[in-house]
């Protein structure tokens, strides 16, 4: 009777710790938004700007959203926060709103950087090539009809050390650490996405159903991202267009009670694993342990063969000794 009482009593108290600290957790999202890397309404300070925040190429402000492109064609235009990200574990909720004309056609899409570098138009979404960190592409436009086998509009991840450029014409199909599709266009509700970055793991969620919940949209391990970068949203329309809204960029630190963010700040942007081989050959440990296992399979192999060999040879030098018996 003890025991089984001592046994509720355990199991009341993993339940009571397990609902606190799911509350505490969720507490702590909201307790830790960081003011100094969120974009909400009201957009502009006094000084008729915004504060820790810059704007360039075609972002116009107003009162209910910032606009980094209108639906036109040959605009780029992007929104960067001015204060380095210090923490090493954060998440990151953007409200956006991607609307047009075009029916069937319309594009490029949108993109959510952590980047080393700021400020600069380019080819890829508005911003600059060859960039240093992490891009979540909000891809609308399928630019080839080659050997990607998911439909657009596409969100997708890609990590670089300014060494790669993002081949447009492929969609980014070869630098894409992972990726989900996404009907997040021309929708009448709020449209969310939100990017998580902990302990190495990338996970990224959507919500454009409505439903006011996340929705997988895929995760990665294995990102290494330095502190130190800047957050920033940039758009690009081309021959085709959409007006590209966001309407806010809240930025929470997330609990790494044993990890000193300072240990970070020299980290080179990279991704243990991507949805596509790269051209370059990835030193692979677990291939090592796949030979060993297949040199030990043919030593086993090899020794029961020869087992049985070694038997029939004594049971036939058997056989002729009787012979010769009789
Ligand atoms: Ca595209």
């Amino acid at each position: 009777m003890a025991s089984l009482s001592v046994g509720i009593e355990c199991c009341l108290f993993t339940l009571l710790l397990t609902i606190f600290s799911t509350v505490l957790g969720e507490w702590n999202t909201k307790d830790y938004l960081k003011r100094e890397h969120t974009l909400v309404k009201p957009y502009l300070g006094p000084s008729m700007n915004i504060p820790l925040w810059d704007i360039t190429g075609s972002t116009m402000i107003t009162n209910n959203y910032i606009r980094l492109t209108s639906d036109h064609q040959s605009k780029q235009g992007g929104i960067w926060n001015s204060q380095p990200v210090l923490v090493r574990n954060w998440e990151l909720h953007v409200q956006f709103k991607v609307h047009g004309a075009g029916r069937t056609l319309y594009g490029d899409g949108f993109s959510i950087w952590y980047t080393r570098d700021r400020m600069e138009l380019g080819p890829v979404f508005g911003n600059r090539d060859y960039f240093s960190g992490l891009a979540i592409f909000l891809d609308t436009y399928s630019n080839h009809n080659g050997p990607h086998n998911h439909a657009h509009p596409y969100i997708s991840a890609m990590v670089n050390n300014g060494s790669l450029s993002y081949d447009h014409d492929a969609d980014g199909t070869h630098t894409e650490l992972s990726g989900c599709e996404a009907q997040f266009r021309n929708k009448d509700h709020d449209t969310h996405i939100s990017i998580r970055y902990i302990d190495g793991i990338l996970f990224v969620y959507i919500d454009i159903d409505n439903k006011n919940v996340w929705k997988e949209c895929f995760t990665v391990k294995g990102v290494h991202l330095p502190t130190g970068y800047y957050v920033g949203v940039s758009a690009a329309t081309g021959e085709l267009a959409d007006n590209h809204d966001i309407l806010s960029v809240k930025f929470y630190e997330l609990e790494a009670p044993e990890v000193d963010a300072e240990n970070f700040k020299d980290v080179v942007p990279s991704a243990d694993f991507s949805a596509q081989p790269r051209d370059h050959v990835a030193v692979n440990p677990s291939s090592w342990s796949a030979w060993k296992i297949i040199t030990l399979i043919i030593i086993v192999i090899g020794f029961v063969i020869g087992a049985f060999v070694l038997i029939y040879a004594y049971q036939k030098h058997q056989e002729g000794k009787r012979k010769r018996f009789y």
